[in-house]
């Protein structure tokens, strides 16, 4: 297809529960959804999830705002080409901004999927009918709050829980939680901020009794060596989240063994494309690969899903029903889990209907190319 334009539309959701991480406390969360038509109107739907503030990642909405109008927005518009993997070349020689990207790749693929009647987790090579649903808990007031809703989630059929770690909340919560089930499949990120000292590696091994699936980017973004080290102290599977956000990174990254499993995700890759790749890399490399999100609303959610799909992805992923975040979200039939399972939908594109109308009426600020 040629490229005719781009829409896009910043807005803003209440989430249903209070999300806490080792950085930031949020009680809505705003993304940017993008609309990208072709000349006979076809459109695609895509959803940049990146956070507010530049805590996760350099990213932040308003970055992401910046680069869509000023480059990204301008370079795909009026851009040819015949396979949505070809899209990126549009921004090629843009460097970063991989949340941006991310949001308009997906809407490529949901153009061209949409357009030849295939789901988009098949024209993605998917090969699974359902995800299995693992869920990530925020940093709650107190190890009881903690323990209740992992019950919850428990009980609602989620698969694995994960744990969000920080100096101060570490083994305290995942002793609690690990006695409480003690054949849960549990695992824990703490999102990159442990120092690497003596006292981080005390609390590392303190972990690594306690059974997990895995630890998720103790140290940070950078930090490939500390993390080879760790992998080599402890039993415990070490996953990269941050660490990893271009196929390179993930080259150094087994090249010196600074972990086991990857947690792909969709955003942080820069889009559907380079998730594929990147999990198609680290499976050839023998590492078990997982399927990340960033809380998304349904558009980013479904996407999340489609890649999910993908043959290697063989942990759990943090693909939950879009009701444990959102009251109302943007697509018509929303993601849900039944009993710990997400079905990957079998309609072209996406598989969801985007609520056109509520995301023209939410949005605080929207933009035509
Ligand atoms: O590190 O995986 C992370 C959300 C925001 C920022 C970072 C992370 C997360 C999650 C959310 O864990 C997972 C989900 O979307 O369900
Ligand atoms: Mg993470």
């Amino acid at each position: 297809p040629a490229v005719a334009a781009v829409e896009a539309f910043r807005l803003s959701l209440p989430l249903v529960h209070t999300f806490q991480t080792s950085s930031h406390r949020k009680s809505h969360l705003e993304h940017i959804v993008v609309r990208v038509t072709d000349g006979s109107g076809a459109a695609g739907w895509g959803e940049i999830a990146s956070p507010s503030d530049p805590y996760y990642c350099p990213e932040t909405v308003d970055t992401c705002w910046m680069m869509l109008r000023r480059y990204l927005a301008p370079a795909l518009a009026g851009s040819e080409w015949d396979h949505p993997s070809e899209a990126g070349r549009a921004w090629a020689k843009i460097r970063g901004h991989h949340f941006a990207k991310a949001g308009l790749d997906i809407a490529c693929w949901d153009l061209w999927a949409r357009a030849s009647g295939t789901p988009l987790a098949a024209a993605l090579g998917g090969t699974r009918q359902r995800i299995e649903a693992g869920v990530s808990l925020g940093i709650e007031p107190s190890v009881d709050a903690l323990l209740a809703e992992v019950g919850r989630h428990v009980a609602d059929g989620y698969r694995r829980v994960k744990l969000k770690i920080a100096p101060g909340w570490d083994v305290v919560p995942a002793r609690a939680v690990r006695e409480a089930h003690p054949d849960l499949a549990v695992q824990v990120d703490a999102n990159g901020v442990y120092p690497e000292t003596p006292e981080a590696l005390a609390v590392m091994r303190e972990l690594d009794g306690l059974g997990l699936l895995l630890i998720e980017q103790p140290f940070a973004p950078g930090a490939l060596a500390a993390h080879a080290r760790l992998a080599e102290a402890i039993g415990t599977p070490v996953c990269l989240d941050e660490s990893v956000d271009d196929l390179d990174q993930l080259d150094t990254a087994i090249a010196l063994a600074a972990g086991g499993i990857l947690n792909v995700k969709v955003s942080r890759m820069g889009g559907l494309t380079a998730a594929r790749a990147a999990h198609d890399r680290a499976v050839a490399a023998g590492w078990k690969v997982w399927c990340g999100g960033m809380h998304e609303f349904g558009v980013g959610r479904a996407a999340n899903v489609a890649i999910a799909s993908l043959p290697g992805f063989g942990l759990p992923s943090d693909v939950s029903g879009s009701d444990k975040y959102y009251a109302h979200d943007i697509v018509a039939q929303p993601i849900r889990a039944t009993a710990g399972m997400v079905p990957v939908p079998s309609a072209p594109g996406l598989g969801h209907e985007v609520d056109e109308s509520f995301v023209r009426a939410r949005a605080s600020d929207t933009f035509r190319t």
